[in-house]
């Protein structure tokens, strides 16, 4: 499939996407939007794919932000739909039955930063800066900034950045939880292929079934995500990849997961 915002690249189980409109520091438009929902879906026919790869196209952003120049206009039944249709890539991103990894090749600001929240690690070339600027454009995160932020690097931090707008270099993302790791920039791609094979090697149901109890175990008071999460346990035993898992390890040798 031909996107006009993006490049889509599947080798094998590992699908890279690249947001490509470098000329806008791939700001988020409808358009953009839109072809994220259709390649994440078109994504979800490949029962082989192991690892998502989301990056941003030139070397000077991930996404700057949502479009401010399509925003400027927008009248407020018009900024309620864009928000929403934000929230439901993101909400499918976020829900994806494999890993998403962000590649962070520059700003992720606004909806950028969102994106990347969005999506389950986030690394982050040593040139990154994330950030909620949206107040100094007179709004709020629309797109989920105010909920992923919060639960990822706390409360406190979290108003902090959105109600100063302050941007935060790579290594202060990683320090508060907002980056996983810091990788020079000319590794980026390279580093986030390496995490994306290592999960690849993983099993697969073992992993999807890891992040919906990691995502939905989070939004449940303790014992109801305890309860969860050994019914997703118990549902990994109904499957060839724990038998052969555990065969494995018992006759010392590396799992074969994919069938290879
Ligand atoms: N939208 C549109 N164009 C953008 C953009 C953006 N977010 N960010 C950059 N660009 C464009 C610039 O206009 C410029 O275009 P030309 O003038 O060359 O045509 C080009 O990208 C290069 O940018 P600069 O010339 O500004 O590059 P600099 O290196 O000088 O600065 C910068 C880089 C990232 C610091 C700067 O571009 C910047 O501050 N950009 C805006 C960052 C920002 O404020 N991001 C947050 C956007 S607000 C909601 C839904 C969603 C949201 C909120 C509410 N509801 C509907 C309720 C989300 C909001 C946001 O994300």
């Amino acid at each position: 499939m031909n996107y006009e915002n993006l490049l889509v690249e599947i080798d094998d189980d590992i699908a890279v996407i690249t947001i490509n409109r470098p000329k806008a520091l791939n700001a988020l438009n409808t358009a953009v939007l839109e072809e994220l929902e259709h390649a994440f879906s078109d994504l979800l026919k490949r029962p082989q794919l192991a690892c998502v790869i989301l990056t941003g196209s030139g070397e000077k952003a991930f996404v700057a932000g949502a479009d401010i120049a399509v925003m400027q206009a927008m009248t407020a039944v018009e900024a309620e739909s864009f928000a929403r249709l934000g929230h439901r890539v993101f909400n499918a991103i976020e829900a994806f039955p494999r890993p998403v990894i962000a590649a962070v090749n520059g700003f992720a600001l606004g909806g950028g930063c969102e994106l990347a929240m969005a999506c389950d690690v986030r690394i982050a070339a040593v040139n990154a800066r994330f950030g909620q600027p949206e107040v100094n454009l007179g709004v709020i995160p629309g797109f989920g900034g105010t909920l992923r932020l919060s639960r990822l690097v706390g409360k406190g931090r979290a108003k902090e950045l959105i109600f100063t707008g302050d941007m935060v270099d790579a290594e202060e993302a990683c320090r508060i939880g907002l980056a996983n790791k810091v990788v020079s920039a000319d590794q980026l791609l390279e580093e986030a292929g390496q995490m994306a094979v290592k999960i690849a090697g993983k099993g697969p149901l073992a992993v999807t079934l890891a992040k919906q109890a990691v995502n939905n175990g989070l939004e449940m008071d303790l014992d109801r995500a305890g309860y969860f999460e050994a019914s997703l346990f118990g549902l990994c035993f109904s499957s060839a990849e724990q038998k052969e898992g555990m065969l494995a390890f018992l006759e010392k040798r590396p799992a074969r997961f994919r069938g290879e």
